[in-house]
């Protein structure tokens, strides 16, 4: 399916790069490194983000190209899934890089590997299979792709692989105490604000651990969206959580809830029962509802499919 994209990309002049919702480091640093590759041999390129880049994540290069009204063809970046794409449609035929589990492919070509440790990963080996020059631009957005869905090479994800790539950028020019110093040690005071909230609620069931932040605590700390990305990653951090549900009430009544587990599959599928998806250890969805009493719901959820000794 590589080969197929690279003969896609070889064949059209004009593309637009969508990635999902609330883009992470992978999304950003994917779709920006593909934008480069494209520029890079002549094409015509422009982005479709669903919901804006957070600050926190705009330090790296974005490639530019000329105006695009009519794209040929548009690439799903790190989603598979349209739901994620807030109604807004691809413009031109869909091509598919995505690492997320997903039942089907679609659109003019899909390659889907919930083997790979990040969508980033994919473009790289694309532009490898395409032979095309690893930029300092390119390997720094690729890096930061890689780093943050591998959690800072902390994840299952974390292969043999993924250190090879690591070092292939880092060799081409990705600063990597830079990058890593952008995203871990540079939060936001308000990141803290919300984890002590959050912490003072946790509920804690069978290995369970679940917590919310409310839209009105967030407008109290004058957070913005981004804020509370990484709190998830937190609760993982405690000692015997096996499963870490998180829910934040992102404007009044939508609730965001980001799932973590330690066995494989019980996020994923405790995101399904209301809706979600996304990998075997890191899942979520989107509801209508309260937080307080979503929670409960999702705790109990996650109950069943943890295992406990
Ligand atoms: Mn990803």
């Amino acid at each position: 399916m590589k080969s197929r994209i690279a003969e896609i990309i070889r064949e059209h002049l004009t593309f637009e790069i969508i990635t999902h919702e609330s883009p992470d480091e992978d999304a950003v640093g994917a779709a920006r490194a593909l934008g480069h590759a494209l520029v890079s041999l002549g094409k015509s390129i422009c982005f479709s983000f669903p919901t804006p880049i957070p600050a926190s994540l705009l330090f790296t290069e974005e490639p530019v190209s000329g105006e695009i009204d009519d794209p040929e063809i548009s690439f799903l970046v790190d989603v598979s899934d349209m739901g994620m794409l807030r109604g807004i449609p691809p413009r031109g035929e869909i091509v598919v890089i995505d690492h997320h589990r997903t039942k089907n492919g679609f659109g003019l070509a899909s390659w889907i590997d919930p083997g790979k440790s990040s969508a980033s990963e994919m473009v790289y080996d694309l532009l490898c299979e395409m032979e095309i020059p690893i930029t300092p631009s390119i390997a720094s957005n690729l890096f930061l792709g890689v780093f943050g869905d591998t959690g800072g090479f902390i994840h299952a994800n974390t292969t043999e692989r993924v250190f090879q790539i690591a070092y292939e950028l880092v060799h081409s020019g990705a600063d990597p105490h830079f990058i890593a110093y952008r995203i871990r040690k540079a939060k936001p005071f308000t990141f803290y604000q919300i984890l002590c909230k959050v912490m003072e609620r946790v509920i804690i069931k069978d290995g369970v651990y679940g917590s919310y932040i409310s839209f009105t605590d967030l407008d109290k700390f004058h957070a913005r969206p981004e804020d509370a990305s990484g709190v998830v990653e937190e609760l993982a951090s405690l000692a015997g959580s096996q499963l870490v549900i998180f829910l934040r009430e992102v404007k009044p009544g939508t609730i965001h809830c980001s799932i973590r587990s330690k066995q494989n599959d019980a996020a994923l599928n405790t995101a399904r029962a209301f809706g979600g998806g996304g990998h075997g250890l890191a899942a979520g969805f989107t509801v209508e509802g309260r937080p307080r009493e979503l929670i409960h719901q999702v705790v109990k959820e996650g109950t069943k499919w943890v295992k406990t000794a």
